[in-house]
């Protein structure tokens, strides 16, 4: 790994970007240097490419001092990749955790937009970069994509009670230290998945989450990692935890109601 930068005090930058990859060597070339024109470190998480991307990577580390990389054998998945860099992170000591694909999707421009909310307020948690609010939208996706992303995102807010409308989003600023309060290794899921059980957990821990909207630009180069067994799982996933939810619920009304009733015989 390269070495992530120390914290030198007001020296470096209070934010670091997360990066997952794999083969997105033409993708980074194009996002780097515009990220590094923001206060941000940059963190790439690269799973076995096997294109460009380490050289791309090592050369602005070499250049900047302010991305590092940390390499793995094989694709070990999203949410492992994601886990694995925010620990670095936190372990850093970074004010700001943010999230970000390293395919294009995501631009610098809204990430100054979120930059600028995550920094308003001091209680704001989780800022998240969404398509499906007011103002938010998707530009060359095809129409069964947004059809996929759209139901996902009805059904999860729906089983799992969230108020959010992008749940699935991967463009995110957690505050470092709301970050810190989230267990990781508790969060097991990989694609999508790994997105709604953040939202979720992060929603449990009664943080502040505010929905900024974004425009979501579908990817011009490189290969999307996206697959049946990455919707299966989500699907799966939600529909497991929308369950015990719900269950959970019913059990404490019932639970409720007896002791109700058992006062009630009580004080005839
Ligand atoms: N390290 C690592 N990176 C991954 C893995 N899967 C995907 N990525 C990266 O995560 C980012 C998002 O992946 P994409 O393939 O664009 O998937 P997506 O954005 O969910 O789907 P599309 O809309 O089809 O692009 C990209 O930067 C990928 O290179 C993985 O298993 N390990
Ligand atoms: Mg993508």
């Amino acid at each position: 790994m390269v070495k992530m930068r120390e914290n030198e005090g007001m020296n470096r930058a209070p934010s670091i970007v997360v990066i997952p990859t794999i083969n997105e060597g033409a993708n980074l070339r194009r996002l780097l240097p515009d990220l590094l024109a923001l206060p941000v470190d940059v963190l790439v998480v690269d799973d076995a490419s096997t294109d460009d991307t380490v050289a791309v990577v090592e050369s602005f580390a070499a250049q900047t001092g302010r991305v590092s990389l940390l390499r793995r054998p094989e694709k070990l998945g999203l949410g492992s990749a994601y886990r694995t860099g925010f620990t670095h992170a936190i372990a850093a000591g970074y004010q700001y955790i943010i999230q970000m694909d390293g395919d294009g999707s995501h631009r610098v421009v809204d990430l100054e937009k979120l930059m600028q909310e995550a920094t308003s307020a001091p209680d704001i948690d989780l800022v998240i970069g969404s398509r499906w609010i007011p103002g938010g939208a998707v530009l060359d996706w095809p129409k069964h994509r947004e059809l996929l992303s759209r139901s996902a995102n009805l059904y999860s807010r729906y089983m799992l009670n969230l108020n959010v409308r992008d749940n699935t989003a991967g463009f995110r600023i957690y505050r470092g230290t709301f970050l810190k309060r989230i267990d990781l290794r508790r969060i097991k899921s990989e694609g999508y998945a790994f997105q709604i059980e953040m939202t979720q957990e992060a929603a449990r821990i009664e943080g502040t989450i505010i929905e900024i909207p974004i425009l979501f630009v579908e990817r011009e180069t490189g290969v999307s990692k996206m697959s049946g067994k990455i919707i299966l799982e989500a699907l799966i996933k939600v529909t497991q935890w929308g369950l015990l939810r719900i269950i959970g619920q019913c059990l404490h009304r019932a639970h409720a109601g007896l002791a109700r009733a058992c006062n009630h015989r009580n004080t005839l």
